[in-house]
């Protein structure tokens, strides 16, 4: 390493020399070979390895040896434990006596007694009182039996109500039904109405699915209410829900029951040409005429 230095140093030297040299050339002056200088002295101590990188971590050292520290501070209250066997009972004490007990369940019935002695006469009754009762009992039956009469009065006039309601929503039905028609008119318990031309069978049909049936005056008043139907439709025949098809001169309603109203004309009915149906006419009286023959259709709907 000495040598090392020793060259460096020589190396520097020379560099030094010739720079010197080269400036002289510069000045235009001679150039010699130059006297070797004297060896150097010993340069400086270099310096110690201690600025080199921080080594490894060395491994966890054992542990020391040194005395034992002070008790660390208590912990808090464990969970309550398991609860101990009974212990033996002691000795008897002795104190004063205590309270009296509490009163015991009554004891069987005893025998039956001697039969005691006629007491006293009573004193006499208070009818006054006795009737008092009596006429309040008669009072209170009274008014049970008026109450009830109210009651009973009250139960039909409910069943009346709901009676008139059911009839009313009969009528509403009624009157539903008959309105969907052009021309209808009230006839008391029932609603005529007026579907145009067409034969018995035809009439039978139309009505039907009208839920109707053809019509068919049972009295002189309804026979007046459908002879207005006549003029206001301008017919001069309405056919009538009858006929004598079973039975000839025998006239029947729809549901084959004898007939309780008629109003026929002068010598009708007369079956002239085999007739079994029958009209109303313009003037209010019945003819019987031809099943084929087509007349004016109306139809009755009952409330
Ligand atoms: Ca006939
Ligand atoms: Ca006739």
């Amino acid at each position: 390493m000495m040598i090392l230095r020793q060259c460096l140093f020589a190396v520097l030297l020379q560099m030094q020399f010739c720079s010197h040299l080269l400036a002289a050339t510069n000045n235009s002056c001679a150039v010699y070979a130059g006297v070797p200088g004297i060896p150097g002295h010993n340069g400086m101590p270099g310096r110690d390895g201690k600025d080199g990188a921080a080594g490894q971590k060395g491994e966890k050292g054992d542990p020391g040896i040194g005395a034992q520290g002070p008790p660390g501070k208590m912990g808090p209250a464990g969970p309550m434990g398991p609860k101990g066997e009974k212990g033996n009972t002691g000795q008897a004490g002795i104190g004063a006596q205590g309270p009296a007990g509490k009163t015991g369940p009554a004891g069987p019935i005893g025998p039956k007694g001697e039969k005691g002695n006629t007491g006293q006469p009573g004193s006499p009754a208070d009818i006054s009182l006795i009737k008092s009762l009596q006429s309040e009992n008669q009072k209170l039956i009274n008014r049970i039996t008026v109450t009830e009469r109210a009651l009973d009065a009250a139960e039909k006039t409910i069943q009346k109500l709901q009676s008139d309601d059911s009839h009313l929503s009969a009528r509403l039905n009624a009157i539903e039904k008959a309105s969907r028609f052009k021309i209808f008119k009230n006839a008391g318990m029932k609603y005529y109405v007026s579907l145009g031309l067409g034969t018995f069978d035809q009439a039978l049909d139309f009505c039907q699915r009208n839920g109707a049936t053809i019509v068919l005056p049972t009295t002189e008043f309804e026979n007046f209410i459908l002879k207005r139907m006549n003029v206001l439709t301008d017919s001069t025949d309405i056919i009538l829900g009858t006929t004598d098809k079973q039975k000839e001169g025998t006239f029947v309603d729809l549901n084959n029951k004898p007939l309780s109203f008629s109003k026929w004309g002068k010598n009708e009915p007369n079956n002239l040409g085999e007739e079994d149906c029958v009209v109303q006419n313009i003037d209010g009286y019945w003819n019987d005429i031809k099943c084929e023959s087509k007349r004016h259709v109306v139809c009755e709907i009952q409330v």
